[in-house]
């Protein structure tokens, strides 16, 4: 319950990672009682009522006031005007309370206290409902939080905190734990819903590590050829045509798996609306020199990877590769592997052009380039920040500029890989380099750990001003 505009829709949205639900900037956007069960595992399992807010406020008050002898006062209530046309909004409203459900009142905490507010406040606290107050600062004020704080405290059990914009999965299960305190009754349903999210959750990262690591195994065992008759290569100019095809395709091949490992990371966690930040590394190319630079290893620790995987730095193909299959100095020099700007020049893959029988096969992959299975987990877990952490009810808004509080843009200017232990990223390249020869690798057991590990830290901490990345 609340004021018109406190954000009731988005914290319902958020508890409930519904991203469906009509949020809007204008006032009055619900104008009926919804319900939203929370469904895991095909059981609803709690109930969440997002209503319109009173209509009447100060009659009710006073009927209210005037039937204190009442041992019931919401179920009295809608008794004794069920029928009242002028009632009917508060009736509805109502209604779930007298059948039991408990309150949670949503508060603009940047809006100055009105007699109105009171009267609320009041008139909740007459429900005898177990209620919580939940302080939603929809801007940067704070001047008037210790005024609500001190109403609130004498008129409801529990005062939180907690921002629908920004609330994480763990501020969530901190808000239903808080839940429970406020009437013992609920404590089992609560720890029943608490447990069962925090499963679904463990299940998503579990999930999640599938999806990324299937990611990181097709990327580095793709390979892309094209084959020609000889008869119809006339020049060169065809040979460099064709290898810089097959380059494009090679990286729209790598582009595509991205996207749906991403599109897979985001139904994980349950988002079917995505605006993503335009400044976000996310919107990058994942070839361009941004994404090479942000993301992945630093400098010393790709020296370091890299001399570890045998890779000599250097533009282009392999120089002997190509003359020994086709013994022709001219292939000598092209750039047929496209190269990651940000990698000190190194090849992402090796081009091979064999002649037999008339045709000549031009294949291009796997991957070689150290560095780049680095970047492509690491961006993978910048997606998932953002699919942990960016509530669904800043996603449902559907605003431009979806945030009146500015972001506190610690602009981190390097990658989650980055941080690894050494040993981690030893581990990873290992891994990398058994998928590439197309081993099944003893390092993929570590592998998983180490980044369900890392989707774990997303989850625990505010990883948020990360995703700025
Ligand atoms: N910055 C910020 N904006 C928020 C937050 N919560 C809600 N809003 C915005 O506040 C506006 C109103 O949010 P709603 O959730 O529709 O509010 P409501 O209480 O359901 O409003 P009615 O249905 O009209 O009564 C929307 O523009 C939201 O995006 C928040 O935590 N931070
Ligand atoms: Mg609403």
């Amino acid at each position: 319950m609340g004021h018109p505009n406190a954000g009731k829709s988005s914290i319902v949205a958020t508890l409930t990672e519904n991203d469906r639900i009509d949020i809007d900037q204008r006032a009055g956007t619900t104008t009926r009682s919804d319900h939203y069960p929370v469904i895991i595992d095909g059981q609803p399992i709690i109930e969440f009522i997002d209503t319109p807010g009173f209509q009447n406020p100060s009659a009710i008050l006073e009927w209210f006031q005037q039937h204190l002898n009442e041992p019931d006062l919401p179920r009295a209530f809608v008794a004794a005007h069920r029928t009242d046309a002028l009632f009917s909004h508060d009736c509805a409203l109502l209604k779930p309370v007298a059948d039991g459900a408990g309150i949670i009142l949503v508060i603009d905490g940047s809006k100055r206290i009105k007699e109105k507010d009171r009267t609320e406040m009041e008139l909740l606290r007459l429900t005898g409902r177990p209620r919580m107050a939940v302080l939603n600062n929809l801007s940067t004020h704070q001047k008037y939080n210790q005024d609500w704080q001190d109403a609130l405290n004498k008129a409801f059990n529990s005062v939180r905190e907690f921002n629908a914009h920004r609330a994480t999965y763990a501020e969530r299960i901190s808000l239903l734990n808080a839940l429970k305190s406020i009437d013992q009754r609920w404590e089992p349903q609560l720890n029943t819903t608490i447990e069962a999210f925090e499963r679904d959750w463990e299940r998503r990262i579990h999930h999640t590590v599938m999806t990324i690591l299937s990611l990181l195994k097709q990327a580095l065992t793709l390979r892309v050829t094209h084959v020609v008759r000889v008869t119809e290569l006339r020049s060169d100019r065809e040979r460099q045509a064709i290898q810089t095809r097959l380059q494009q395709r090679f990286q729209d091949e790598l582009r595509q798996l991205e996207l749906e490992a991403h599109k897979q990371i985001r139904v994980h966690f349950k988002h079917h609306v995505w605006h993503a930040a335009p400044d976000s590394i996310l919107q990058k190319d994942l070839f361009s020199n941004e994404v090479g630079r942000a993301l992945g290893l630093n400098r010393t620790q790709r020296m370091l990877i890299g001399a570890a995987a045998g890779v000599t730095a250097g533009v282009g193909i392999d120089v002997s590769l190509v003359g020994a299959s086709l013994g022709l100095g001219m292939m000598i020099g092209a750039t047929a592997g496209g190269v990651i700007g940000a990698l000190g020049g190194a090849a992402l893959a090796k081009i091979d052009i064999q002649r037999t029988l008339g045709v000549e096969r031009f294949s291009l992959g796997p991957v070689t380039n150290p560095h780049f299975p680095f970047i492509l987990l690491d961006r993978s877990v910048l997606y998932c920040a953002r699919a942990m952490n960016w509530s669904h009810g800043r996603k449902a808004a559907n605003e431009l500029a979806p945030d009146r509080v500015p972001d506190k843009a610690i602009k981190k200017q390097h990658g989650f890989a980055e941080e690894l232990t050494t040993e981690q990223q030893r581990l990873l390249m290992r891994f990398f380099t058994d998928v590439r020869r197309g081993k099944d690798s003893q390092y993929e057991d570590s592998c998983r750990t180490i980044i369900a590990d890392m989707l774990r830290d997303l989850s625990d901490n505010r990883i948020d001003s990360r995703t700025n990345l």
